[in-house]
């Protein structure tokens, strides 16, 4: 028996599970977890709610309500969406836990001690309204190498690259919209760069220590490629802490109002939820992680591929420094799922809640998995739409799994009474079909191996392939009139194959396994060793419809619920420029006033000289509008006019004020005009 830790990412507790997170992380893990598990494994499956970090304290902040809140109301979200959509966690923890606390500190004293860190003192950017430093997500500005004009302190997420706040061009704090201040500040750094050597053949071989500890073909392709890519670039020193109030205190004299970086407690989160799940079941969590106890144990970790570089490179920095545990065996990570065209997003409202989908289809759990399963994104992105997700479950689950289960077993009451009947001599189809059923398990179990669980999903379908066309090459519900003394033997061979399909079907499609084990009056099977037959004379119960059709009106209705929000944090309007007082703004004099001529300034595309009428004079401004406005066009609109800026030359041509303008997203300006019934002179307060 082989012992497994299976991890899943710790989703961050600051908003509601779509179907992109299931896709690409928990559904493949759980499907792996059920299938080691039937295969007698001794595999134990953690998760828990990220609760730390800026994630959490940015969105606290959008909701106008405290971190600890936040976390409270997500964490029982999610845990909640995970227990009704049947992902079978050992433990679903919480890094806010004490008991996460004390791990993680001991954790980081234990790297300390190990000299594991370099303290540095550096300028980083400061807050002066907030009083707070910004990492991270807390500043934003323009990626140096993509030129994105909304890139994290950490991140851009239009072309991916990792970021430190210092390379963003144009830093502004999310805070106050201002622009920073640099002050100086200490942390702990973890210098990667010492560990490029060990890592790179770790990865690339599964060498450490000139041990063999995986098997570098197992692992994907995407993983390698990006780690080594990191590698190759070489590993620069990242800080392991933040200034931060929302956080796991770092354990050490003078470092009052410093918490681990997220990134350094969110993945020891792995350990303290095992030892959270020890404790509940009086186990002995150390063989899960520890070398001396767990040395054949194989750690695998379940990811996005935003993940990859935190889990193949950080985290194995960290427990190698450690020293006492056991090394990740397989890091298999996932593209991302787009949905209907575009990608999921949060801030947009673009998105299939898991927890709606359930409320709404509470019965209709295995077809959303069955169809995950199939898109999975395993080697590249891949995408969700209601059109597909209807195709696949009509014309794969319910014609072809549903109708086949279906018919055998309606036919096996309609000719012996729900009894399974005695075969008689097999033809050779037959025998080669009694002998395939005895492949599926080895070749499934190899493909979950080497987690190409879309395909073993395909491999199980197959069965349901062949039972179909069994049937209807063979025609029972004709030979019964036409060779009757066939029909006993159609029957027992469409039931043989009838249990083999749930027995594989139990890790991707749980329900509806339980379902056919109830109709075939059985309690499911295991996956260890060759199919057990049903014995002729054992009763079955009735039939029951497995898939319902998904109609047009369903996937209509889906498809108009994604109607994204009306965007109020568009990424691409320039940040709010710095606060000004109440009493600078009273020192403009607006006015409404009235364009009586206009044209253009020779040799300048963009400018007009207008002549406005005010309500105590007639002046000319010079005004930038020229690409937007004609001076046919301009002549006659009632405009906003700032009066007293001061007068300014432009072309040789002296310009009194200013009209005001709105600008939309493509930059087009549109002049401010007057409602009607007023007249052109007054201020405008
Ligand atoms: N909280 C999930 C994410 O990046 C992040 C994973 C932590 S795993 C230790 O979306
Ligand atoms: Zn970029």
């Amino acid at each position: 028996m082989k012992r497994y830790t299976v991890t899943a990412a710790l989703p961050y507790a600051n908003g509601p599970l779509h179907l992109g997170h299931m896709a690409g992380v928990y559904l493949p893990a759980d499907i792996f977890v059920r299938f080691l598990r039937l295969k007698g494994e001794d595999a134990l499956f953690i998760c828990g709610s990220d609760e730390h970090g800026a994630a959490i304290t940015l969105r606290a902040k959008k909701e106008g309500i405290s971190p600890k809140e936040i976390v409270d109301k997500y964490h029982q979200l999610i845990q909640n969406s995970f227990q009704k959509f049947g992902i079978t966690f050992d433990i679903y923890h919480r890094t806010s836990s004490e008991l996460h606390h004390k791990v993680s500190s001991e954790f980081f004293l234990k790297l300390h001690e190990n000299q594991a860190f370099i303290e540095q003192k550096s300028q980083q950017y400061f807050d002066d309204s907030f009083q707070q430093f910004l990492a991270d997500r807390y500043i934003t500005g323009t990626c140096p190498k993509c030129e994105n004009p909304s890139a994290y302190g950490d991140q851009c997420e239009k072309c991916g690259s990792d970021l430190s706040p210092a390379d963003l061009i144009n830093p502004t704090s999310t805070l106050s919209g201002l622009s920073p201040i640099l002050k100086e500040t200490s942390h702990w750094y973890l210098p990667m760069n010492d560990h490029e050597a060990w890592l790179e053949s770790w990865i690339q071989n599964g060498l450490l220590n000139d041990l063999q500890q995986h098997n570098p073909k197992e692992w994907r392709n995407q993983v390698i490629g990006q780690c080594m890519s990191w590698i190759k670039s070489g590993l620069k020193p990242r800080a392991m802490t933040r200034d931060l109030d929302w956080g796991v205190p770092v354990p050490l004299p003078n470092a009052e109002g410093k918490v681990l970086y997220v990134w350094l407690d969110a993945p020891i989160g792995y350990i303290s939820a095992t030892q959270a799940w020890a404790e509940k079941t009086g186990k002995d969590w150390r063989p899960y992680w520890k070398k001396t106890e767990g040395k054949d144990t194989k750690l695998v970790h379940f990811i996005g591929k935003d993940n990859i570089v935190f889990h193949a490179i950080i985290f194995p920095i960290l427990l190698k420094t450690h020293g006492e545990y056991i090394l990740p065996d397989n890091v298999p990570a996932y593209e991302f799922l787009n949905l209907e065209g575009d990608k999921f997003s949060t801030s947009r409202n673009w998105a299939v809640w898991l927890h709606e989908y359930i409320e709404r289809y509470p019965t209709k759990t295995d077809e959303l998995k069955y169809v995950l399963t199939s898109i999975a994104p395993e080697s590249k992105d891949s995408e969700f739409t209601w059109a597909d997700f209807q195709q696949r479950v009509n014309a794969e689950l319910a014609d072809i799994l549903g109708n086949f289960v279906n018919r055998t077993l309606v036919l096996t009451h309609k000719y012996f009474e729900g009894v399974v009947p005695s075969p008689g001599d097999f033809s050779t189809e037959e025998d080669i079909i009694l002998e395939r059923l005895e492949e599926f398990e080895p070749k499934i179990s190899e493909l979950m191996h080497a987690y190409k669980i879309r395909e073993a999903q395909q491999e199980m379908m197959q069965i349901a392939r062949l039972g179909n066309k069994y049937l209807a090459d063979e025609e029972p519900w004709k030979k019964v009139k036409s060779a009757p003394e066939r029909v006993p033997t159609i029957l027992y061979t469409a039931l043989q194959i009838t249990r083999e399909l749930a027995r594989m079907a139990q890790i991707f499609l749980p329900e509806t396994a339980n379902k056919i084990y109830g109709m075939l009056n059985l309690s499911g099977d295991s996956w260890q060793g060759p199919l057990a037959r049903l014995q002729p004379g054992h009763t079955i119960r009735a039939a029951e419809i497995l898939f319902e059709k998904i109609t047009d009106e369903m996937v209509e209705a889906e498809r108009q619920k994604l109607q994204p929000a009306e965007n109020l944090t568009n990424t691409n309007f320039p940040p709010m420029k710095e606060l000004i007082s109440f009493e600078d703004f009273t020192k403009m004099d607006l006015r409404l006033g009235k364009v009586i001529a206009a044209k253009k300034m020779e040799n300048a595309d963009k400018l007009l000289v207008l002549t406005v009428h005010t309500g105590i004079d007639e002046r000319t401004i010079v005004s930038g509008i020229a690409m937007h406005y004609t001076a046919e066009e301009i002549v006659g609109k009632s405009v906003v006019v700032l009066m007293n800026l001061a007068p300014r030359k432009i072309r040789g041509v002296e310009s009194h004020g200013m009209l005001l303008m709105a600008e939309n997203e493509e930059g087009k300006l549109s002049a401010l005009v007057s409602e009607r019934g007023f007249e052109e002179g007054p201020t405008i307060s």
